[in-house]
């Protein structure tokens, strides 16, 4: 069993949960400690008691343990990477680039330990002077997701670690190894008892702790927005700062004047790598009607060349869907698409192969209108829908008439619709020419209206976060 992992030390519990890979279900990967609230109170105590230590701590500490890290993700990307292919299902290349990712993110936040910084400006009072300094904020909880095992948590935790916060980390049921092997290698790497903490288990018992202790000062959260709207009111009442990544209704826009092959790669990518598990995913392909029908054909036309399997199968382009809840939740979507009028155009057809896994082929629903439950909520699958549009102006009122706003793209030559669209674009992040998802990792993330909430995560603005702003005032 994989323990949990407490004040430096490895906890086994009485109950544990299974690792199952999804591409083959009668691979059970591992054995997690199954945490309860109890070890999930120890957890807070013992981040509570690390964390006077580690705020103390100076830049070449946090620099060295992060750095380390950083060392020992990228020597043993194709180890982690397999793992994290085979608990969450993204193709082999996908899960390394992802842990390089990782590798990568813990890099960046090493240098940024030491260009900790703060500003000094004389007083409108004679003789007086102002400090303005940056502190941890405290103990920070991070609650991840599924979607992203490894670079999620290294982008929450990496900053958390870097501005001398301390940290209870509560990963997804589904993806407790890449967690564990997280946990396990920033302990080794030298993090002092208490300042890293592992606990694995349900998010209605470990979450809810978390989310319920008086003992954490911050919540940074990425997930569901059902499961964001709880994180928000427990933070609310708390009067605790909270930061939220959550859904997304991405729209690529293809006008008529598009690279018509640059516009496929982007649909290609955007909508269905990852399996479609991708907040940014684009699922609403909003198309102009001169291109419309050429690029509905070819697009239908890759997509049935895409090769559906198992993660770890060297043809593989589309691995499995997470778990049977999602694969029910895609289906249902694509007859919901289908009920209100869509055409299913192409794939959305459970598929079987050498090993039992939640394969699904690739779904195109064309023929929808924006008002469709298919075009307004999440799906979280390899599901697009196509909406078609008269011009550039009915794309962009169609790309902004939504509640989400994380990511938002078009296809263009025109350089006068490629500016208009950045600027009125209502999103957090804007891509011209290239597929919605796929960031880097050195400048902002995050989204708009009902995509996310508070400071956004990553590059150097993530100090807003996981900092506390202090004037102070001295008469010398
Ligand atoms: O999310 P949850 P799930 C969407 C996507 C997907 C759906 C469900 O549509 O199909 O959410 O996924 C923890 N207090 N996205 O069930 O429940 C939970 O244990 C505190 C989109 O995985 O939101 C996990 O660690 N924590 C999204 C984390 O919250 C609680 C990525 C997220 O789980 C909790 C993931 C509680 N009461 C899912 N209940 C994206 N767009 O990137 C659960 N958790």
């Amino acid at each position: 069993m994989k323990p949990l992992l407490i004040n430096g030390e490895q906890i086994t519990t009485a109950d544990a949960f299974e690792n199952i890979n999804p591409s083959d279900r009668s691979d059970v990967i591992d054995r997690h400690a199954l945490a309860g609230a109890k070890d999930t109170q120890h957890a807070i105590e013992a981040a509570r008691a690390a964390f006077p230590g580690w705020a103390r701590s100076g830049p070449q500490e946090r620099h060295d343990l992060l750095k380390k890290v950083s060392d020992e993700i990228m020597t043993r990307s194709h180890e982690l990477g397999e793992l994290l292919a085979r608990e969450e299902g993204k193709t082999l290349p996908e899960a390394i680039g992802e842990t390089v990712r990782a590798a990568q993110i813990f890099d960046f936040f090493a240098g940024e330990a030491l260009r900790l910084n703060g500003e000094t400006l004389p007083s409108v009072r004679p003789n007086i002077q102002i400090d303005i300094t940056r502190e941890p904020v405290g103990v920070v909880g991070i609650i991840a997701p599924w979607n992203f095992p490894i670079a999620i948590p290294a982008w929450k935790i990496a900053p958390a670690l870097c501005y001398g916060n301390t940290v209870v980390f509560k990963p997804a049921e589904l993806v407790p190894g890449c967690a564990w092997a997280l946990a396990d290698i920033i302990q080794r790497a030298g993090a002092p008892p208490g300042v890293i903490n592992l606990v694995t288990g349900p998010g209605r018992v470990v979450g809810q702790t978390m989310l319920d202790s008086a003992e954490i000062d911050a919540i940074s959260f990425t997930g569901s927005v059902e499961t964001g709207r709880v994180v928000a009111e427990a933070c609310v009442t708390r009067m605790r700062k909270f930061q939220l990544e959550m859904g997304g209704k991405n729209p690529l826009v293809v006008l008529d004047d598009a690279d018509l092959e640059v516009a496929l790669d982007c649909a290609i990518n955007g909508a269905f790598f990852s399996t479609g598990q991708r907040c940014t995913a684009s699922s609403r392909l909003i198309v102009t009607q001169g291109i419309h029908s050429r690029f509905v054909e070819e697009l239908s036309a890759r997509m049935r060349a895409l090769r559906v399997g198992h993660a770890l199968a060297k043809d593989t382009q589309i691995g499995p869907v997470v778990n049977e809840t999602q694969l029910k939740q895609d289906l249902d979507y694509i007859g919901i698409g289908v009920a209100q009028g869509g055409n299913l155009r192409v794939g959305g057809e459970v598929v079987r192969r050498d090993t039992e896994g939640h394969f699904l082929t690739p779904a195109l629903i064309t023929d929808t209108t924006n008002d469709m439950r298919i075009n307004r909520e999440e799906v979280f699958g390899p599901v697009a829908s196509v909406i078609r549009v008269k011009d550039y102006d009915e794309a962009l009122h169609v790309a902004n008439d939504t509640e989400f706003g994380l990511s938002s793209g078009i296809c263009t030559t025109s350089l006068r619709h490629a500016s208009h669209f950045k600027r009125n674009a209502e999103a957090g992040m804007v891509m011209v020419n290239l597929p919605t998802a796929g960031v880097d990792y050195h400048v902002p993330f995050g989204g708009t209206k009902g995509s996310s909430y508070g400071a956004r995560e990553q590059g150097s603005y993530a100090r807003e976060f996981f900092t506390t702003v202090k004037t102070a005032y001295t008469l010398p």
